[in-house]
């Protein structure tokens, strides 16, 4: 079997707001498993950010996104796992096309439920996936 070198790979996650809140996740993949998490995942090739952001949305909440803008990017590394990840993270935000819509559980393996959350950190879930409970931290808001 071929040894691959471990290389960087590009997330692109999105803070669906709605009212005061945002729509978080609680994760079963390996990284992050059982924290709050964003909906999002991998920039496929030739993908636009937008693009991945809206894909990933609909895979895994069925979701439509609506306008969307670029917030911020972080390097996170995630040494103290099974197979060490480097993910240059892409955030954005975004509305619903129709915040009627409502977020289905679409892929059960990787996420125990959607939920909308209100963006204050004594309201927020824990525990938040560590690259969100660091932007928490740092004051950050993804509000306008
Ligand atoms: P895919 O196969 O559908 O493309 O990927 P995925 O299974 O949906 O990937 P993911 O783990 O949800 O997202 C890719 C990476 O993005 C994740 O492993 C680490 C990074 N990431 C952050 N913050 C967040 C976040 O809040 N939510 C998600 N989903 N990923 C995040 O750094
Ligand atoms: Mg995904
Ligand atoms: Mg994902």
């Amino acid at each position: 079997e071929m040894e691959m070198e471990p290389v960087p790979r590009v997330g692109v996650v999105v803070f669906v707001l709605k009212g005061k809140s945002v729509l978080l996740g609680r994760r079963r993949s390996s990284i992050g498993a059982s924290t709050f998490a964003l909906p999002g995942g991998h920039l496929e090739f030739g993908e636009s950010f937008e693009e991945c952001g809206a894909r990933e949305l609909k895979e895994e909440t069925g979701l439509e996104m609506g306008k969307a803008e670029y917030l911020t990017v972080t390097n996170n590394l995630f040494l103290d796992q099974p197979k060490p990840a480097h993910y240059v993270t892409i955030f954005l935000r975004a509305v619903l096309a129709d915040p009627d819509q409502v977020a289905q559980n679409l892929e059960p393996s990787k996420c125990d439920g959607w939920g909308w959350y209100e963006w204050d950190k004594d309201k927020l879930p824990q525990p938040l996936f560590w690259p969100l409970h660091e932007m928490v931290r740092s004051g950050f808001n993804p509000f306008p």
